[in-house]
């Protein structure tokens, strides 16, 4: 396969190769180093782009001279290593204050606590030059359905995401808020679970405008859901401002494996989408290739830099792949066979009025519906296509 270039965007949470393998079960099986000791080797596994949460890089409750001092360190080593810090995010599920949430808590302090926190990090997020901030609320959620009123814990919610997004906009920030949802764990169900939530609450929204989706392959395939057409629709709404690119092996405890070690044929159509848009066109992604994986904690440092490598080399080597897949005449020949092209093609007429199809006997009254119950849709050979691009 061949190396990233920058033009490529890939882009990895410094908490990925950072993680040291402490788990519920285990201690670490890895050293934790500084926060700035990563960059260089990430740069050199062919990442551009580099996203933390504010806690990755200075520790919880460190004075502010403290946090200027590691900020200029850190600043300076992503600059040397040529690594672009595209995202910034904030832990509110961490630290003990936050177990009930940072927006949602139903404790009001623990709310205005968040809010400071957050705020406090658009603010260095801007200074950095990201372009996206993105809030995971890990800890926005319950175990006990009694213990939440979750018509007030939204409004709570919606409080919290439009006074950010208000901020953004009072500074004249070019960030943008992408959301990203997660079905459970840690919390048992978590507020904004699926793409398809977060879409319904960004409408709610006075200033969804600046607020998007930041999908992750395995939180959607935790909820059984199709992380492809998540991010599909995603696009159509206008809502994809950032992806969260991994693996994941059905629908079991959060697994973070690398891009297409999980479920590789849905990787293989993911990356298609990505690369090479709908197929009738549309709304495309521009956005980094962003990585939120874990090595696993079998490995140690030569996996942890071999596992990173992994997520882009199998990238590539899908985009490879789905090009020529989409290249390949016999798919633009399925395509047509299993009526693709025809999909884009309005149900009414144009200019065709709703009384004008009430007055269409052939679409009704005269329709054979046994005939049409019979046809074939081809998208079985269209599928084998796919897989004789994948692994033929
Ligand atoms: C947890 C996640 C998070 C988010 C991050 C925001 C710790 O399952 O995926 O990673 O991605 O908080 O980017
Ligand atoms: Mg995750
Ligand atoms: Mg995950
Ligand atoms: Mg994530």
């Amino acid at each position: 396969v061949r190396a990233a270039t920058p033009e490529d965007k890939f882009s990895f949470g410094l908490w990925t190769v950072a993680w040291a393998g402490k788990d519920q079960f285990g201690d670490a099986t890895r050293a934790e180093l500084d926060p700035w000791a990563y960059l260089a080797p990430l740069a050199e596994a062919g990442a551009w782009g580099v996203t933390f949460h504010d806690d990755d890089v200075v520790p919880f409750g460190a004075s502010d001279s403290e946090r200027e001092r590691i900020l200029t360190t850190f600043k300076k080593a992503a600059d040397e290593a040529g690594l672009t810090i595209e995202m910034v995010t904030t832990n509110t599920f961490s630290h003990p204050v936050f177990k009930d949430g940072g927006f949602t808590a139903n404790d009001r302090s623990v709310r205005r606590y968040g809010l400071r926190k957050v705020i406090r990090n658009v603010d260095l997020a801007a200074e950095l030059g990201a372009s996206t901030f993105v809030m995971w609320g890990g800890r926005e959620g319950a175990e006990y359905d009694g213990s939440k009123d979750v018509n007030a814990s939204l409004d709570r919610y919606r409080e919290g995401i439009d006074t950010v997004a208000g901020y953004i906009k009072e500074k004249g920030y070019d960030l943008k808020i992408a959301l990203e949802p997660k079905p459970n764990e840690p919390r048992g169900d978590i507020f904004l679970p699926t793409v398809g939530h977060a879409l319904g609450f960004i409408a709610e929204l006075e200033h969804g405008d600046i607020v998007g989706l930041n999908p992750e392959t395995g939180h959607e395939q935790m909820a059984g859901l199709n992380y492809t057409h998540g991010i599909a629709q995603a696009l159509w709404a206008g809502k994809l401002f950032h992806i969260d690119l991994n693996g994941q092996r059905s629908i079991k405890y959060d697994q973070d494996l690398v891009f297409g070690h999980g479920d590789l044929l849905s990787a293989f159509f993911t990356v298609d989408l990505v690369e090479n848009g709908f197929p009738n066109g549309g709304p495309t992604y521009d956005g980094p290739r962003h990585f939120d994986y874990k090595p696993s904690r079998t490995e140690n440092f030569d996996g942890v830099w071999a596992s990173a490598k992994a997520n882009i080399d199998t990238y590539l080597l899908l985009a490879e792949k789905a090009k020529a897949y989409r290249a390949d005449p016999r798919v633009q020949e399925a395509f047509e066979a299993a009526g693709i092209f025809e999909a884009a093609k309005p149900t009414l007429g144009e200019g065709e009025s709703l009384a004008d199809l009430l007055a269409d006997r052939s679409a009704y009254e005269d329709f054979d519906v046994d005939a049409s119950g019979a046809r074939e849709t081809n998208y079985v050979a269209l599928n084998q296509l796919a897989l004789d691009h994948l692994i033929g």
